[in-house]
């Protein structure tokens, strides 16, 4: 079946008439769908529907706007199921995973929904008698929004429908691997009655993206993807004063002290390091194991790792699919042979999975390095696969300083029973989350998400703080004295 861009309200094909191939990564046999393949021609007829489109939207009251987005979200809930299964087939992580990733969505809308009878603003004194002062929160105008393929539903949710609410019109370039899952999204805005030109989806690549970022009636952008494309996004943007958000790449830590719970921090190393195979932002990617506990850890933790069923995620028995693509397999690949060449010590997987029906898709065994050496280039660098490496320590302070040892700041955890390690952690760790006896996934909604150093550049999504990124702050003054009033020069109480 072949899928169209959705511009100014309708299902249109791009104006080049190239198409892709989008083919399940457990199964290259199965072919998910064609998409276009857009042209910049395409991506500026996306940025026109918008720019007509949001005078009005812009003006229809708040809560108004949120009426659509809660009947968006019932709908979603409606076709959970039916979503959840697409994004398997179209990016591989398993079904309970997928469901996970609609519910972020379902969960999104609604609380974004709830937001447009609120989108407070403040009243406050005016220093001056006979005046009032209040600030309010205006829309910003067209939004482009290019997602990744890891978090399909969820992460487009966490940018358009925060950007609808607060009035702004949409221009959505998903991640190429995962079309369906943006097509998905959209007709529900479509049938929920988000009026034309409001949301507009382009498939394609890198030309568009490029559009998106240079266009001058594009005003915000907000990119989730690797620090490489981000600083390009960051850069395109720049010369226009665009706003931009970034959400770039994360070498998440979970730190294990010599009093934790060690099955507790097991089960969270293989959630928090397997899950979604390895490939998310705040994926568990390096563990720092106290001395004490090092070599019980890894026991268990290998264990459990040798015991995990890679396949089809349609499967309910398979508990972790394939890398989203070749290219990403590649990367899994190179890292294990770079982790090797640095002297790591594989303790399991290490190899691409092909026999039998593997052979069809991009599967690699969860992989384990231990004795990983802080500065090691797999304890740096983000590898997004099935690729945990752990490293040992010997204090509480030497696994915070080894945590905070990388570029990313995204999300770090700590397994422990002692209060006062827990907070000192909290306090010490420069991520934008932090969890305690919790693995390094596991964000709600209605919580800011982001990162500090090479994460990202300051914004946050999620939460009332994505409120921030698509809206900007006019502060109001209404003199009601009837003569002059000078602010801070009249200050003299007249
Ligand atoms: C990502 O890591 O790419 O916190 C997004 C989580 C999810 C979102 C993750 N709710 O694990």
């Amino acid at each position: 079946m072949t899928f169209n861009n959705y511009i100014d309200g309708t299902w249109v094909p791009s104006r080049g008439g190239q198409t892709f191939e989008n083919r399940n990564p457990a199964d290259q046999q199965d072919l998910v769908g064609t998409f276009q393949g857009s042209t910049p021609d395409d991506a500026a007829d996306a940025i026109a529907a918008a720019a007509r489109a949001y005078p009005s939207w812009r003006l229809v009251p708040a809560p108004k706007r949120a009426e659509t987005l809660f009947r968006a979200a019932a709908l979603i809930a409606a076709r959970k199921e039916e979503f959840a299964r697409d994004m398997t087939r179209e990016m591989g992580k398993v079904l309970e995973e997928t469901r996970g990733d609609v519910q972020e969505a379902i969960d999104m809308t609604y609380f974004m929904a709830g937001e447009g009878r609120r989108l407070y603003g403040q009243t406050v004194p005016s220093e001056l008698r006979n005046k009032f002062a209040m600030s309010v929160r205006q829309p910003i105008g067209v939004c482009a929004v290019i997602t990744p393929w890891n978090f399909p539903m969820a992460i487009p949710s966490w940018k358009i429908i925060p950007a609808l609410v607060c009035g702004n019109t949409v221009v959505f370039k998903p991640a190429t691997l995962t079309p369906l899952s943006a097509v998905n999204f959209v007709k529900v805005l479509e049938e929920a009655g988000v009026p034309p030109g409001v949301v507009n989806l382009v498939t394609g690549g890198a030309d568009v993206g490029t559009v998106l970022s240079t266009h001058p009636d594009v005003s915000v952008v907000s990119f989730t993807g690797s620090t490489a494309v981000g600083r390009l996004v960051n850069q395109h943007a720049a010369s226009a004063f665009k706003k931009v958000h970034l959400e770039m790449g994360g070498k998440n830590v979970v730190m294990i002290m010599d009093d934790a719970q060690l099955e507790l921090a097991v089960d969270g190393c293989l959630w928090g390091g397997f899950g979604t195979t390895g490939q998310r932002c705040t994926a568990a990617s390096r563990v720092v194991v106290h001395e004490r506990v090092y070599d019980a850890f890894l026991e268990a933790f290998v264990e459990r790792t040798r015991a995990l069923r890679v396949g089809n995620g349609l499967d309910p028995a398979v508990q972790m699919g394939p890398s989203v693509s070749e290219a990403q397999l590649a990367t899994v690949q190179r890292y294990v042979e770079i982790g090797r060449g640095e002297g790591a010590r594989l303790l399991t997987g290490g190899r691409r999975l092909c026999e039998g029906a593997h052979a069809r898709g991009f599967f690699h065994e969860p992989t384990i390095f231990a004795d990983v050496q802080p500065t090691m280039r797999v304890a740096q660098e983000e590898i997004f696969g099935p690729v945990v490496s752990v490293v040992r320590c010997r204090s509480l302070e030497e696994a915070i300083a080894i945590g905070n040892n990388v570029s990313y700041g995204l999300s770090a955890s700590i397994y422990t029973r002692d209060v006062n390690a827990a907070f000192t952690a909290m306090r010490d760790l420069y991520t934008g989350i932090f969890y305690v006896n919790a693995p390094t996934i596991g964000a709600e909604v209605h919580l800011p998400f982001g990162g500090t150093k090479a994460t990202g550049n300051g914004h946050r999504e999620a939460g009332t703080a994505a409120l921030d990124v698509f809206s900007e702050w006019k502060s109001i003054y209404v003199d009601f004295s009837g003569r002059l009033q000078r602010a801070q020069i009249d200050t003299e109480d007249l």
